[in-house]
């Protein structure tokens, strides 16, 4: 018979594997979940009230905003606040970060790095969206301001990262560096389940991901890997199958479930592809790396990169090892 394990108590349970236990991970994933389940509901009414549509408001990257995604960054945003774990937060709807530096977040050890509502402009057509979060332990002194350095850390140094998938169901996937674990939603009770305990993902997949639409615009080495997708050989299981949902979170979760690659090229007018390196590519590389696959920017691993700038893009390749190695040899050969 299968257990009946709840997250906080799996956080609280796993807490002697965090490096620096002290109960402030799962005070932090306490506002998570909570937050979670605020925009889990919203989302779920979103097509019975007046909320869905653009904003009018414009983000940081000159994109519209929908409703929704506001709406995430303030709960998340609020749930942290009141937490005090937290001294501040990056997030991809604001242009810089926000520091809680004050009252009982002064002095507190950690900061938040998150995309409130990944793909939201799917949510106007009932498509899965995300929300994708990453923590970091700061590095400036506690007892002054929190600074744009604490942000800007390599994501080798997270010490959390996860994804909440609102889809059929509700999932929230998260990782501390020992395994990748998912917890199913009970929206009847508000309770998240763990449903899938240490999540591997295959070596070797079947399914290739990328807006194909931008052909025309990737690097030689893309075009040949897609050729080769594309081909007959029965001995590797190819061609191989594409599917791509164009909400990241919904696209990597089914490749790591499944087997499967993602990709985010650069292309002629964008160097560095589309995704953000800290607030998307960094949380998704680890969970990767975490459930046994790989994440590169074509030549370099991503949780290595030096970050520079907060809304900082980065070329992406991820999912199953095989997969993106070979996506790497092609692109080595031919960049
Ligand atoms: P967003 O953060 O503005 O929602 O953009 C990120 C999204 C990803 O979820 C998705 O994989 C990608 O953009 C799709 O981009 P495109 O429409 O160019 O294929
Ligand atoms: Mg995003």
């Amino acid at each position: 018979m299968s257990k009946l394990i709840t997250l906080g108590e799996y956080v609280i349970h796993k807490q002697q594997d965090f490096p620096h236990a002290t109960g402030e991970l799962s005070q932090i994933f306490g506002a998570i979940r909570l937050a979670s389940k605020i925009v889990h509901r919203e989302i779920n009414k979103a097509g019975l009230v007046d909320i869905i549509g653009a904003s009018g408001s414009d983000n940081v990257q000159g994109e519209q905003q929908q409703k929704l995604d506001v709406y995430a960054n303030e709960k998340f945003k609020a749930a942290m606040e009141a937490r005090g774990q937290i001294c501040g937060m990056a997030s991809e709807e604001e242009d810089s970060f926000i520091s809680f530096n004050e009252g009982h977040s002064k002095g507190s050890k950690y900061v938040l790095l998150i995309d409130p509502l990944d793909g939201s402009s799917n949510i106007d057509v009932n498509v899965s969206v995300g929300t994708i979060f990453s923590i970091y332990r700061r590095i400036s002194p506690l007892d002054g301001p929190v600074q744009l350095e604490d942000f800007l850390q390599p994501g080798n140094k997270q010490v959390a990262a996860g994804y909440v998938i609102f889809g059929s169901s509700t999932m929230l996937v998260y990782t501390t560096g020992n395994g990748v674990h998912g917890f199913t939603f009970d929206p009847s009770i508000g309770v998240f389940y763990l449903s899938h305990e240490n999540m591997r993902t295959p070596e070797d997949g079947k399914i290739y991901s990328i807006n194909e639409g931008n052909y025309i615009k990737f690097p030689q080495g893309v075009k040949q890997y897609l050729k080769y997708c594309q081909e007959m050989d029965p001995e590797t299981n190819r061609p191989y199958t594409s599917r791509y949902i164009g909400s990241l979170v919904s696209d990597f979760h089914r490749n790591m479930i499944k087997g499967g690659i993602y990709m985010y090229p650069s292309y002629a007018n964008a160097p560095n592809g589309k995704l953000r390196l800290l607030y998307e590519c960094n949380p998704l590389a680890w969970i990767a790396e975490q459930s046994g696959g790989k994440a590169t920017d074509g030549r370099r691993r991503i949780l290595d990169i030096e970050p520079t700038e907060l809304h900082q893009r980065v070329p992406y390749y991820v999912g199953s090892k095989n997969m993106v190695e070979k996506a790497e040899e092609f692109l080595r050969k031919c960049p």
